[in-house]
């Protein structure tokens, strides 16, 4: 069989890397977009990385930016792709009202330049769209594919955007295009600045001494936690069903902020009352209060459940940042839930 190619954007963030491991893994030729920095960027996909001189190389980076139509026309049409996954975008919610326009030209109009380039060269492309639970915002829990749209900052706004170009082309050109509506999903390799991975590391922080107090926002708000290597696997079968769709993904779950600084706190050892304190810039102009997924359909056609909940959640990454800052992990579980390069995985998280 001859092997499939994939172009990944957003190759360098959390779930990028992810699927980077599981299409190599799958036998995939694959290429993603990298910007250019003036410090390294790719050290969650470095472990992955072959020399493209060796002749056994699968795995190709290109310097672009979703802001560069041209660049992108240009890498489709050398690399020729069966399948797009269009996971780049400025993806932080608060920073959004910092930025609001460039998060509309990056997270919004950056999937219609690849929707055209993909229109102007080869509709038989099947495309996969981050699109995100925060576009429900204020819409009543739980939320699944029929629920309306209610977005509460610009970058729901931009995702709202980028959801219906999305659709219209599939309706339109009849394009293989889909959207896959998840809810959070976090991991080890979670930006620094999104609230699961700021408290771990704030833990592991506390521990090895060098901080006293984790600054928060609200801890009101709700949220529909998950794995991300698990959401990613899901984001491959949703590009190969018979015809395109869009998915609710998520765990059915929901917890408050407060819940997880509790949990970890707790598995850590600290008692968060000592060591939280709240930060007036934490907060956002306009919040979510709740989100919870109703993943049924997703259940029902993909045969897709999410494994890992909370609590194993709260513990691989408390673990993980603890074995990061040179403390001993507190549990072991972790280890049952390496992916496909299980050395590498722990080493470079
Ligand atoms: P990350 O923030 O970890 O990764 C974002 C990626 O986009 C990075 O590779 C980043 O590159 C890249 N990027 C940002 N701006 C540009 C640009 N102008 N040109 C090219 N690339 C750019 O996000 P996640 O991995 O967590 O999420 C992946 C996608 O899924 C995002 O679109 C996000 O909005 C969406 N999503 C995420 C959810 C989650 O809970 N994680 C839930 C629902 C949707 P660099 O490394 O250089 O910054
Ligand atoms: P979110 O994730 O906005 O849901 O977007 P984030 O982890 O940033 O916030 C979750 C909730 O925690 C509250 N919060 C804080 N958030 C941050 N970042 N820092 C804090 O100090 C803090 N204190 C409290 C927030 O107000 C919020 O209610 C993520 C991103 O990955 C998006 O790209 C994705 O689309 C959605 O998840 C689904």
């Amino acid at each position: 069989m001859p092997h499939k190619t994939a172009f990944i954007t957003g190759i360098t963030g959390q779930d990028g890397s992810y699927l980077a491991e599981l299409l190599l893994s799958k036998g995939y030729e694959v290429h993603g977009l990298v910007r250019r920095a003036s410090t390294f960027n790719t050290h969650r996909i470095d472990h992955i990385y072959v020399d493209a001189h060796e002749p056994e190389a699968r795995f190709f980076l290109h310097y672009g930016d979703l802001a560069d139509s041209e660049m992108i026309s240009h890498v489709l049409y050398n690399i020729k792709p069966d399948e797009i996954y269009h996971l780049g975008a400025q993806s932080h919610v608060r920073v959004s009202f910092d930025t609001p326009e460039y998060t509309g030209n990056v997270t919004a109009i950056g999937t219609t330049r690849i929707l055209e380039a993909i229109r102007r060269s080869n509709q038989k492309i099947h495309f996969y769209q981050a699109s995100s639970s925060e576009m429900f915002g204020h819409t009543r829990p739980p939320q699944n594919e029929d629920s309306c749209f209610w977005p509460r900052s610009p970058y729901a706004c931009a995702k709202v955007y980028a959801y219906w170009m999305t659709r219209n082309y599939r309706d339109g050109y009849n394009m293989y295009t889909c959207n896959g509506i998840l809810f959070n999903h976090e991991s080890p390799r979670r930006g620094e600045t999104f609230v699961t991975r700021k408290i771990t590391r704030g833990i592991a922080a506390i521990l090895a001494g060098k901080e006293k107090y984790l600054y928060l926002g609200n801890l009101e708000a709700k949220r529909d936690w998950g794995y991300s290597p698990e959401y990613v696997e899901c984001m491959w079968q949703i590009l190969q069903q018979d015809k395109p769709d869009d998915y609710v993904i998520g765990t059915g779950e929901t917890h408050t902020v407060q819940d997880f600084v509790d949990a970890s706190f707790a598995y850590a050892g600290l008692d968060p009352e000592k060591h939280v304190k709240i930060d007036q810039r934490y907060f956002r102009p306009t919040e979510v209060e709740e989100l919870l997924a109703d993943p049924s359909r997703a259940e029902k056609r993909l045969g897709w459940k999410a494994k890992i909940k909370f609590p194993e959640l709260v513990k691989i990454m408390v673990d993980s940042d603890m074995s990061a800052s040179g403390l001993k992990p507190i549990g072991e579980g972790y280890k049952i839930l390496d992916t496909k390069f299980p050395n590498r995985w722990w080493s470079r998280d």
